[in-house]
């Protein structure tokens, strides 16, 4: 299926909330040889978008916004594999923590970052949502990432991205790390409030920043 009709169809399997559609289309990509960089970007976060817009609007209620994440879910669990398999022998970005910080379920678009981090090279220990402030740091330690990074999609649970900073002040451990933060109300204003090393608005232009900071752009 050529591109053009291929970005619709995978727009409309999200805002529909049609997990069968959004996988067999992931699918299909896979076997067409995309770029499934591009894919995501082009056919399926557009969708999530939208979503977004339609329960902003008052038009989408709960149970439509699960649909529609749980068929972003399924779309990404077809991409994920491939887009690791790719990678293979390829990770020299260094080692990374992410997660949804403490009292936070939002995890769409954490999972994007996870996702497009992992396929820039980077090995990604995804924590989940909802992860409390010292998983962060112990998994970091553990695994000797570099960098953590930090998803909040509220303006309650955005402050936990500044506390995890203070965390880390605390145990002498801030230099070893380079803390990202993101989400709908972060900013780049926020992010130097906090004192974090940097801020991206979108998954792309994470795994840029990422990148930069890990002194391979
Ligand atoms: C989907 C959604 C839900 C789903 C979440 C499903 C899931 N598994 O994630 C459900 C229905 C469960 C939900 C629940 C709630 N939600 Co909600 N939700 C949304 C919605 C519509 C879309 C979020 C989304 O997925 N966007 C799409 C993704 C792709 O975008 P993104 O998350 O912003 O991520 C991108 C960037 O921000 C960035 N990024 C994200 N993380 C990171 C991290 C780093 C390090 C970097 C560099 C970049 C980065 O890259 C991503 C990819 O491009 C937003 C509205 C909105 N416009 O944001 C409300 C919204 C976030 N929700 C809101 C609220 C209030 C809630 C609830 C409290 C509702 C309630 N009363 O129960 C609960 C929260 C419960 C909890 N404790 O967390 C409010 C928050 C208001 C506020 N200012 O705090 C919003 C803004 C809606 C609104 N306008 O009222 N929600």
């Amino acid at each position: 299926m050529i591109k053009n009709e291929l970005w619709p169809k995978m727009n409309e399997a999200i805002v529909a909330g049609d997990r069968a559609a959004a996988a067999a289309l992931a699918g299909d990509a896979v076997r067409s040889g995309l770029d499934l960089l591009e894919v995501i970007e082009r056919g399926y976060v557009p969708g999530i978008e939208k979503v977004g817009e339609l329960w902003e609007q008052g038009e989408y209620f709960l149970p439509e916004l699960i649909s529609s994440a749980e068929a972003m879910k399924a779309a990404m669990a077809v991409l994920e594999p491939e887009l690791n398999r790719k990678n293979i022998g390829a990770r020299m970005g260094g080692k990374v923590v992410i997660g949804t910080v403490e009292g936070d379920i939002h995890d769409i678009g954490k999972n994007l970052v996870a996702s497009m981090l992992q396929a820039g090279g980077f090995e990604v220990f995804d924590l989940g949502a909802d992860v409390k402030l010292e998983r962060f740091i112990e998994k970091a330690e553990a695994v000797g990432a570099g960098m953590i990074c930090l998803s909040a999609l509220l303006t309650t649970t955005m402050t936990n991205q500044r506390r995890l900073i203070g965390l880390l002040r605390d145990k002498g451990l801030r230099d070893k790390y380079k803390v990202l933060v993101g989400g709908a109300p972060a900013s780049r204003k926020w992010a130097e409030e906090i004192g974090a090393d940097g801020y991206a608005e979108n998954a792309v232009a994470a795994v840029k920043l990422a990148k930069s900071l890990a002194g391979r752009a």
